[in-house]
């Protein structure tokens, strides 16, 4: 099967080149997807940017509307939806269904309320009004990972849809079939033409084109540290506004005083949930040093109760990893702690999954211990299902443990005494942190990290705010 680029409708790549789709549980090609050029980019923009006008000039409920029947369109496919996700990612279909295309359903829905009910600012003077406009900014790129495909660029194209903006998508060319799904959709139910185009290929081919296509005027990333550098320095130099969204080594911190089985199966769920492919990930378990022997024997019971598995299973918990160069890396890593004198408390190899699996990227859920925390392993983000545990003596040691990494996206602290939970919360140097709890999202609160892990804010307000230009207009009252 070929998977086309959607530019205004589905076409082949100009220059007829295909790369292979794979499923990484199985090994098997699974379609084919265009190795896009910048001559596929300048296409869409171009298409993109003539729709533009139309777009907005629909007033905002009617574009909210628009959002409405998208979530409702991708809803009544949830299915299908779901199994083409499990099957770019390897991911559980259970969690494609549960979370990943729920989520996307939601994001639509939210963004659609959110400006249903949204205010723009006034200012009187005794001799003039202000009042504040937002307007859209015009073709905007977004450029998503493989580790939750739909989930991220539904984030995006929600807000920058009913902003009154028209996309240029790029999703990893790991994982490129609901991205298209989604194209079909917003084509069928959006009554103006060319407003969403997809154009897949390699990031450095039709990533970097929309990148540096003049004509896009904002780039909303979510991805890699490494690349979000290289598409920085070219977005800045065209100063076009900017949204990165990068990788994470999140802290979890557990004190003696938490709530025990909560913890243990809270802390495990932070660690290895979408096989520890999450950049929220909390692949740094810091365990107060009188309850460490007993955490840790519990937690690594817990971790080797999650089954790895053919991911349509229902029993299900851990699939297969994106690929079998992304194994790889994550197992340099395991290589590595070895070497370093780390323990490996569980997994640490590539399990027997059974016929039909034997070409899958597996591997067990790994648990590393005895460490330094400065270890490359300890502070590098792995993005895979090894987390390693440390011991910590005193909420100073806990704090500056977790803040000694280049990362400052989220982490965790889980005690009772929320005096303490507070004060170690403050004192953490990331954009988000959680207290008894990983992953609760509230699609308003800010979204983003600080330090090496992005800059600016996704949800809520934040993600209008970007995908808009303000304006202010000061009229002298006479
Ligand atoms: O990300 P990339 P990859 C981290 C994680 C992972 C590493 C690499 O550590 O191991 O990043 O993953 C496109 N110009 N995260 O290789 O390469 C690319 O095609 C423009 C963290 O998938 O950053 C894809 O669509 N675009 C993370 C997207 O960028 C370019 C999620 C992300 O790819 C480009 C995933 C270029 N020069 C990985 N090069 C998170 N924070 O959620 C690549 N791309």
């Amino acid at each position: 099967m070929k998977i086309q680029n959607f530019i205004g409708t589905f076409v082949d790549p100009n220059n007829d080149q295909w790369i292979d789709n794979i499923d990484p549980a199985t090994g098997n090609v699974i379609s084919q997807i265009p190795s896009s050029q910048a001559e596929d980019v300048n296409l869409a923009v171009e298409k993109a940017l003539f729709a533009f006008s139309s777009w907005r000039s629909k007033s905002m409920l009617e574009r909210a509307d628009v959002l409405d029947a998208i979530a409702n369109k991708i809803e009544e496919r949830l299915e299908e939806f779901a199994m083409a996700e499990s099957l770019d990612t390897g991911k559980p279909l259970s969690l494609a269904r549960t979370v990943d295309i729920p989520r996307a359903i939601a994001n639509f829905r939210f963004f659609a309320g959110a400006v249903r009910h949204d205010e723009t600012g006034c200012h009187m003077m005794a001799q003039a009004i202000n009042y504040t406009c937002r307007k859209p900014i015009g073709v905007v790129g977004l450029i998503t990972p493989w580790n939750l495909p739909l989930y991220l660029l539904s984030w995006k194209t929600a807000p920058a849809l009913v902003m009154g903006n028209t996309i240029v998508a790029k999703p990893s060319e790991m994982t490129p079939t609901t991205a298209t799904m989604l194209a079909q959709v917003i084509d069928e139910v959006s009554h103006v033409q060319d407003i969403f185009h997809v154009v897949h290929g390699y990031g450095a081919e039709a990533g970097a084109a929309i990148v540096e296509h003049p004509q896009v005027k904002a780039i909303s990333f979510t991805g890699g540290t490494a690349t979000g550098r290289q598409v920085a320095a070219t977005a800045s130099s065209h100063f076009k506004k900017l949204s990165l969204e990068l990788g994470g080594k999140n802290s979890s911190i557990v004190f003696a005083d938490c709530d025990f089985e909560k913890t243990v199966s809270g802390v495990a769920r932070a660690a290895f949930l979408n096989q520890g492919q999450v950049c929220l990930c909390g692949s740094r378990i810091l365990v107060e040093r009188s309850i460490y022997v007993r955490f840790i024997n519990a937690l690594i019971e817990e971790v080797s109760s999650l089954t790895v598995g053919d991911p349509r299973n229902p029993s299900t918990k851990l699939g297969s990893l994106i690929s079998l160069q992304h194994r790889e890396k994550v197992e340099r890593y395991i290589n590595i702690a070895r070497g370093a004198g780390g323990k490996i408390l569980c997994g640490g190899d590539r399990p027997s999954i059974g016929q039909g699996f034997e070409q899958g990227a597996w591997l067990s859920p790994t648990l590393i211990a005895d460490l330094d925390v400065n270890s490359i392993p300890s502070v590098e983000e792995i993005f895979g299902p090894v987390a390693v545990v440390h011991p910590f003596d005193d909420e100073e040691e806990a704090v500056r443990i977790a803040n000694g990494v280049e990362y400052g996206l989220s982490g965790s602290v889980w005690t009772q005494d929320i005096t303490r939970a507070h004060s170690v919360a403050q004192r953490l140097e990331t954009g988000m942190v959680w207290v008894n709890t990983w992953l609760c999202r509230d699609l308003r609160v800010p979204f983003g990290g600080v330090k090496a892990s992005g800059v600016g804010r996704e949800g809520g307000r934040y993600s209008l705010e970007f995908f808009s230009d303000t304006q202010n207009i000061c009229i002298h009252l006479g």
